[in-house]
């Protein structure tokens, strides 16, 4: 399992409000590699397979309508250790609770509506990437 890739998702309201270039340069700055990126939309039924783990939650068809009323930036980054280093550059999810610089803190307007995506695993960066990118398109 290599441990140098993490998946990420601007999410609707990042796009809605013009943040795809500040945030990308954020992500630039930290050091990541953009290794596959792309502009598109998930349809329901995307979107309760991608957030399957949270089917049970309260807050499960609120994010659903969320992640699927506009595009996203779905993107695949490349750096050692991708997947701790880029939870702790986009912020706690509750951007009340994120640090100071987080991405969360910067862009995000509450737990619900909070930017970005960041993987929570080296295999789940593996199965969001493959969920969104064909082989091809991972560089
Ligand atoms: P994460 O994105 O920081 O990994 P998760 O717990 O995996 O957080 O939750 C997935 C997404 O579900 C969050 O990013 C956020 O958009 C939404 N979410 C999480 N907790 C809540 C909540 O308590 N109320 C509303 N939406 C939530
Ligand atoms: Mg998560």
């Amino acid at each position: 399992m290599r441990t140098d890739r993490t998946f990420t998702m601007l999410k609707p309201d990042s796009v809605e409000k013009g943040n795809i270039g500040p945030i990308l340069e954020k992500i630039s700055s930290a050091g990541f590699k953009i290794v596959a990126m792309k502009l598109t939309q998930m349809t329901t039924a995307d979107a309760e397979a991608f957030y399957a783990i949270h089917s049970e939650r309260p807050f499960f068809g609120e994010l659903v309508s969320y992640m699927t009323r506009g595009p996203i930036v779905a993107a695949v980054l490349e750096k050692d250790n991708a997947v701790s280093d880029f939870r702790t550059l986009i912020g706690a999810t509750n951007p009340a609770e994120a640090a100071d610089g987080t991405i969360r803190k910067m862009f995000a307007d509450s737990i619900s509506e909070n930017a970005v995506h960041g993987s929570d695993s080296d295999q789940n960066a593996e199965i969001e990437s493959q969920f969104h990118f064909a082989g091809r398109e991972i560089f």
